[in-house]
């Protein structure tokens, strides 16, 4: 008489047979292995991944700026600023904030985003649907265009400008003629990301201040989908606080010393920013 088998024997045996049976009843790739890994969710509807900051420095910047587009080329700032009647293109000494060359935009114009092309300054207008072409070294404007809808951000990859207008599409436009020839949507766990404004390109991502909040969006080029999140709710103090400030607003990347800034529209300080972990900013494989 075979002696009785052990609880945890008979248990393992259960088990051994359930995973028989739960195999057998897998989904068999074309190539006849189970398909293992089931996500719980689509990539799409992933909660973003949260970067922590910290500052590494702060700068001063002019309260009366509105910002609504900011580059770092060449060692100094370049910011757009909006309003009727403020609205302006700038270089600035990041140290000191001074600014050291101004070209302001005709008062029917409301300036929006900016981004540069080779030796060129391109300025977004809010809703004029004009687009105006200057000089980066004289300020001189030498062409525009004209676009559909709204202007909110601009920035380009190398290859396309990309411009945003308040809704959850951004646009691609060839930066030589300025006809737009591709649109992508941006999601948030698998829902359109509207109230997209002004854009930085950084590492292979786009970056993304987020109208009315306190975020910038991290969105993936090809997919569109907000991959990390960082929430800046705490970076302007009390202090800066007073005298009247307006919304988070205003990224800039200087690729060369892989610094990373931000302010806000009528915000005392510019904020160079360390985000951790950086591998989440990095370029997707392939
Ligand atoms: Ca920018």
């Amino acid at each position: 008489m075979p002696s009785p088998k052990l609880p945890a024997e008979r248990m393992s045996l259960v088990l051994a047979s359930a995973f028989l049976l739960a195999v057998a009843h897998l989904p068999i790739a074309a190539a006849g292995t189970p398909v293992k890994d089931v996500p719980l969710m689509t990539e799409a509807a992933r909660p973003p991944a949260i970067l922590a900051y910290e500052i590494v420095r702060s700068y001063p910047h002019d309260r009366g700026a509105f910002t609504q587009g900011l580059i770092f080329r060449d060692g100094f700032l370049y910011e757009s600023t909006g309003l009727n009647g403020r609205s302006s293109l700038r270089r600035a000494v990041l140290d000191t904030g001074e600014v050291v060359q101004r070209e302001n935009v005709p008062v029917e114009y409301f300036a929006e985003g900016l981004t540069d092309w080779k030796d060129r300054l391109i300025l977004l207008t809010w809703q004029s649907r004009r687009g105006f072409v200057y000089d980066r070294k004289t300020f001189r404007q030498t062409g525009g265009f004209e676009y559909a809808g709204e202007g909110w951000g601009l920035t380009q990859d190398g290859r396309r400008l990309i411009l945003s207008d308040g809704s959850a599409t951004l646009r691609f436009l060839d930066p030589e003629t300025y006809v737009q020839n591709g649109t992508l949507e941006v999601t948030y766990q698998g829902k359109p990301l509207a109230n997209l404004n002004e854009l930085e390109f950084m590492r292979g991502r786009i970056l993304a201040n987020v109208w009315q909040s306190n975020s910038i969006v991290v969105i993936d080029p090809a997919t569109g989908h907000v991959t990390a999140q960082i929430d800046l709710a705490g970076l302007l103090g009390a202090e800066d606080r007073a005298g009247g400030v307006d919304v988070l607003n205003g990224i800039a990347y200087d690729a060369g010393t892989d610094r990373l800034f931000v302010t806000g529209k009528l915000w005392p300080k510019i904020f160079e920013l360390r985000l951790r972990p950086t591998a989440l900013l990095d370029k997707p494989a392939g």
